[in-house]
């Protein structure tokens, strides 16, 4: 069975806490139980997990090599910043979705550039919790064409 990690970056884990009217209402707990039963139901493995530092953000990537089939990564304020993740997701030449809850490109200014984009396989943002499950549709059907 295929296995994808889903990463998640920095304040990801007060999902459901605060600004619910940009990130929804859902926690993080709760999109891991929407994405485990999605997967499920299409055969794929899943590992989910977050963290506020990108060192350990790197290492995942790292680890991913040879682990998992590919990433889906909401890398937070690190999507705008980090060149050291950008270099990563090049280095271990997994097919990486970049996913945001909310539209970067209906934000501020500074949310517009992405450092993971230029090499990402492609970018879902806007669609809240469901970007999630999305992800993982259009993170399946690419790795079953790729065979
Ligand atoms: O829309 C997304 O998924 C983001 O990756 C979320 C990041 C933000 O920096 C990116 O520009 C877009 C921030 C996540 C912070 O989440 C919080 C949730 C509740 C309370 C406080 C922060």
């Amino acid at each position: 069975m295929a296995s994808i990690l889903i990463l998640n970056g920095p304040n990801l884990n007060l999902l459901g806490t605060r600004e619910p009217e940009v990130y929804g209402r859902a926690t993080l707990g709760d999109i891991e139980a929407m994405c485990r039963a999605h997967a499920e139901g299409r055969g794929l493995d899943i590992a989910f997990s977050q963290s506020n530092h990108e060192g350990a953000l790197l290492d995942a990537i790292h680890a991913a090599r040879g682990r998992h089939a590919g990433i889906i990564l909401n890398a937070g304020a690190y999507t705008h910043t980090s060149v050291a993740l950008m270099d990563a997701i090049a280095g271990v030449a997994l097919p990486v979705i970049e996913l945001h809850l909310s539209n970067i490109h209906a934000r501020e200014d500074f949310r517009h550039r992405s450092y993971i984009a230029r090499v990402a396989l492609g970018v879902i943002c806007g669609f809240g919790a469901q970007g999630y499950l999305l992800a993982i549709d259009a993170l399946h059907s690419h790795l079953e064409r790729a065979g």
